[in-house]
């Protein structure tokens, strides 16, 4: 139907012209597709949606995505130049803006009515930049007349302390794969001014909240005006959201008493929990009775819990709130003491002694459903982080291991492997990921098994290429690629992925030199103001120079720290990648998902026994990845009694001293900064709150093995197979057909 056109746009002049035209394309069909339609939907309100760039994505999911490769390739271009095109949207930080992004493409693809509800800031997460081996934030505009957003003519009031703004509401189409569209809805002000930003960085006027409001994700909060300020965002968001969702209720005949057969909402962490309070405060201006008003809401509400760090559970100091959204204070103070009515017990107060809100307790006694996202997650919410409420509300809990979605990380960008598999499953595996269990057959079938390596090799090849052509920097296709991309933090433990390549360094200095050469690649942002995290990011670039500069060392051995790291890097480094590092701290990663994508794409993981590590483990079997470190129930005991000291095991093993010395060895200072240095090697001798010391010995020991394994070129392509055959249960969509099934029975 849509030959001629397609054939039409693939022989316009310029890459930009057939960019221009096939997102009109794409959006005239989606358009005509229809929305999915029901009485009950799904509301998913969050911080952040990491939707990465969307044309590929969307021709897949209609279908027409071969057809216009084909097409293209006939006028000798490429789909790869058309997507350098598109902006990548600015949306999300991380797992949980990501996780948002699949699941909206798996309540598409299902057919279940759902749409997503967040902010449209302009300039989005920053920009990374290395300048003299540390990170440098810039902006990151990522709207330009030729984007996937439609504004509508939707708008509302939002009453802050001392100010009403009136928002507009732009809409982004997410069709499913072979299915109708949901929209993901974003709230904006059009008073936002990018100018207000600083020339080369990201700093601007906090007070300012007409101007500032919807500029950044996760402004700089580590002082007073950027938490307010984040305060202002969260009521913006979940205030519009709230209106929204009683429009189309009411629209659909609903009375207000059975909102709840009209519309549910899933809380993505504690980000929008202000929509709770708010529709309260909504129900009660219509002449709802408050126990009625908290009787409706509580029904509607679902909260999914995606951290244990201290440091992420929100808790706002009242008067902040008192500040920004003083006409929810009455709502909280009266949802606080009817809790303290029932359970007088400080550990699941709303309102603290402080005088602080803990916003976690009102989804929990407010919210019919709190979930975590890993078995072991869920595990630890209810037997300890969140013990005292499992035992109020045992029925409340319940596990929701997260998913991926294989259109993106699977169809669209591995292309080679979708062939694969479909050439010796068929292709009902699109549908019904379970189906990639069928691939156990090819055990044994040295064809097949070479063909997965060759197919790898490609995968490495073209993300040589992408690399050279980004950063200028060459790799070696016939290395290790061993990769460890995530947001940097302590509790990932990049630092002992550092610690592992001083390791390597040295034994390389000795004599042994290995087999197959290693390519250590990271990608990762740090927060801010996290200077740790800055610290660590200034380590791995400065082992990098040293090592390029050291040509004893630097044919066996690279480091590459891809600058930058986002959604598009990811779907080139992760099918290149050999070996996927997991390896936080056992009990502090929720989930994980980019260990599901590594997975799928025939990487063997190397990690701990945390988040979905180990339903990984579980479905793959001990000879086909690579487990190590301390249990969560030791780390878990060491916290309890404070019974972790990094200088003990600093002091007694002369091997570990020896790696962590280096850091502020002579060699170091010559390429890095002194300071940041030593910052960084006290706190690892001093405090290592993340027990990178602990597990140190282990993980080395284990790395190894897995170095020496691959040597066994057959049995590593056996390993392969099985992660891939074994990754279905990893799909989003059955994550979302049990969140369906046990929470929004849409
Ligand atoms: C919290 C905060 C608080 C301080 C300001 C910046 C900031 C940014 C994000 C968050 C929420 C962190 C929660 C999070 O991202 N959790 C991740 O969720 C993934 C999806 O469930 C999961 O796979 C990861 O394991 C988990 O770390």
């Amino acid at each position: 139907m849509y030959e001629m056109e397609i054939e039409n746009i693939a022989a316009k002049g310029t890459n930009e012209e057939i960019y221009a035209s096939l997102l009109q394309l794409t959006k005239d069909m989606m358009q005509q597709k229809g929305k999915i339609q029901g009485k009950k939907k799904v509301y998913y309100i969050s911080a952040e949606f990491l939707i990465g760039k969307l044309l590929s994505n969307n021709l897949i999911n209609l279908g027409i995505y071969d057809q216009v490769a084909q097409a293209l390739e006939k006028h000798g271009k490429s789909m790869a130049e058309i997507e350098e095109i598109e902006m990548e949207p600015s949306l999300g930080n991380g797992g949980l803006g990501r996780l948002a992004a699949c699941f909206l493409d798996s309540i598409a693809t299902l057919g279940l009515p759902g749409d997503g509800i967040g902010l449209n800031y302009h300039l989005g997460l920053f920009r990374q930049e290395f300048e003299q081996n540390l990170q440098k934030e810039k902006k990151n505009p990522w709207i330009t007349d030729k984007s996937w957003l439609r504004r509508t003519d939707v708008s509302y009031p939002v009453i802050f302390g001392g100010q009403t703004v009136q928002s507009v509401m732009y809409e982004i189409d997410v069709t499913g794969y072979d299915n109708q569209c949901n929209t993901l809805k974003l709230f904006d002000l059009d008073s936002v001014d990018e100018s207000i930003v600083d020339e080369n960085g990201i700093s601007f006027d906090k007070e300012d909240i007409r101007r500032n409001l919807t500029l950044f994700l996760y402004p700089d909060d580590s002082d007073y005006q950027g938490q307010v300020l984040r305060i202002y965002q969260q009521y913006f968001m979940v205030s519009n959201a709230a209106q929204l969702i009683l429009d189309e209720a009411v629209a659909k005949g609903s009375n207000l008493y059975d909102l709840p057969d009209y519309a549910v909402i899933q809380i993505n962490d504690t980000h929008p929990t202000m929509v709770i309070p708010e529709m309260i405060r909504l129900l009660l201006q219509r002449d709802i009775a408050i126990d009625d008003a908290i009787a409706i809401v509580s029904k509607m509400c679902a909260y999914t819990n995606h951290t244990i760090l201290a440091e992420a559970l929100e808790t706002w100091p009242m008067y902040y709130l008192e500040r920004v959204v003083p006409q929810l204070i009455p709502v909280i103070k009266m949802l606080d003491v009817k809790a303290k009515e029932k359970y007088q017990d400080e550990r699941v107060a709303i309102i603290d002694k402080d005088n602080r809100v803990h916003m976690a307790h009102i989804d929990i006694h407010y919210g019919f459903s709190v979930n975590g996202v890993a078995a072991l997650h869920t595990e630890i919410l209810e037997k300890s982080e969140l013990k005292p409420f499992k035992d109020i509300y045992p029925n409340k809990f319940n596990n929701k291991t997260n998913g991926i979605t294989f259109r993106r990380w699977l169809l669209h960008c591995n292309h080679e492997l979708t062939k694969f598999i479909e050439k010796n499953i068929g292709d009902g595996f699109k549908k019904d990921a379970a189906e990639l269990e069928k691939l156990a057959k090819l055990s044994g079938d040295q064809a097949a098994l070479e063909e997965l390596l060759a197919i790898k090799k490609t995968k490495k090849l073209e993300f040589k290429q992408y690399l050279h052509n980004k950063e200028g920097i060459t790799v070696d296709e016939n290395s290790i690629f061993d990769v460890q991309v995530k947001r940097l933090h302590e509790y990932k433990r990049q630092q002992m992925n550092a610690l592992y390549i001083i390791y390597k360094y040295m034994d390389i200095k000795a004599g042994n030199k290995p087999k197959t050469p290693i390519t250590m690649i990271f990608g990762a942002k740090a927060a801010p103001a996290y200077t740790i995290a800055k610290d660590i990011i200034h380590l791995i670039l400065c082992l990098s120079e040293l090592i390029a500069n050291d040509p004893e060392v630097s044919p066996y051995l690279k480091v590459v720290m891809l600058e930058n790291y986002n959604v598009t890097y990811a779907e080139k480094v992760i099918p290149a990648a050999d070996i996927s590092e997991q390896i936080s701290l056992a009990s502090k990663e929720a989930s994980g998902t980019g260990n599901m994508k590594f997975m799928l794409n025939g990487a063997i993981t190397l990690g701990t026994e945390d988040g979905a590590n180990v339903e990984i483990h579980q479905f793959v079997g001990d000879d086909n990845i690579y487990i190590f470190g301390e249990s969560s129930e030791k780390v878990i005991e060491l916290y309890d009694k404070s019974a972790y000291s990094a200088e003990k095991i600093y002091d007694e093993n002369p091997d570990v001293a020896k790696l962590v010395d280096f850091i502020i060895s002579k060699e170091m200072f010559a390429v890095g900064n002194k300071k940041s240095l030593i910052r960084l090697y006290m706190e690892l001798v001093t405090k290592d709150w993340f027990m990178t010391l602990l597990d140190l010995q282990d993980y080395i020991r284990v790395k190894e093995q897995a170095f020496a394994d691959y040597e066994d070129r057959k049995q590593w392509a056996e390993k392969m197979l099985v992660n891939i055959s074994k990754a279905g249960f990893f799909s989003s969509d059955r994550t979302i057909a049990q969140y369906n099934e046990d929470i929004w029975k849409l």
